[in-house]
């Protein structure tokens, strides 16, 4: 089994600024703690990253035959992405919508998502843990 680890804009700064809201651990240090987790879980993972709405419909669209599952962090897209929306309405592979941080605790615009009622379910505010919680949720659900 394959599953695509898809982050959105700004994710790529992670563990640079901000700690106390998104911690200190970078996007690659996330990417190895996966990649070790699905290794015991017997799957792989792809991390992608892209700052624009179109490139994250592109990566939607690029996995739909070839892996089984998507964990998806839109970032600021979360609450404002009706494409985003239709790509994951549009695609078989069960959809998880990931945050580090806890959308519900923050500012109101972050309390609505435009794709969590398209996504198998949401898994916020863990921190970083949450990737690997959603990696084992995917797994979960197709075994
Ligand atoms: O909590 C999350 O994972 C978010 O998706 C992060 C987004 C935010 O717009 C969402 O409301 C919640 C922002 C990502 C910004 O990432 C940074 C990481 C480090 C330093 C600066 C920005």
């Amino acid at each position: 089994m394959k599953f695509l680890v898809l982050n959105g804009p700004n994710l790529n700064l992670l563990g640079e600024r901000e700690p106390d809201i998104y911690g200190a651990a970078t996007l690659a240090d996330v990417e190895a703690e996966c990649a070790a987790l699905a290794g015991d879980l017997g799957c792989s993972v792809e991390f992608r990253q892209s700052n624009h709405e179109g490139g994250l419909v592109d990566a939607l669209h690029d996995v739909r035959h070839t892996h089984q599952g998507v964990v998806i962090n839109a970032g600021a897209y979360t609450h404002t992405s009706i494409a985003i929306r239709d790509a994951i309405s549009g695609i078989s592979p069960p959809v998880i919508e990931l945050h580090v941080s806890n959308t519900h605790a923050r500012d109101g615009f972050r309390h609505v998502s435009m794709i969590g009622g398209v996504c198998l379910g949401v898994i916020q505010g863990f921190g970083t843990a949450g990737y690997p919680l959603a990696i084992r949720a995917l797994h979960t659900h197709l075994t």
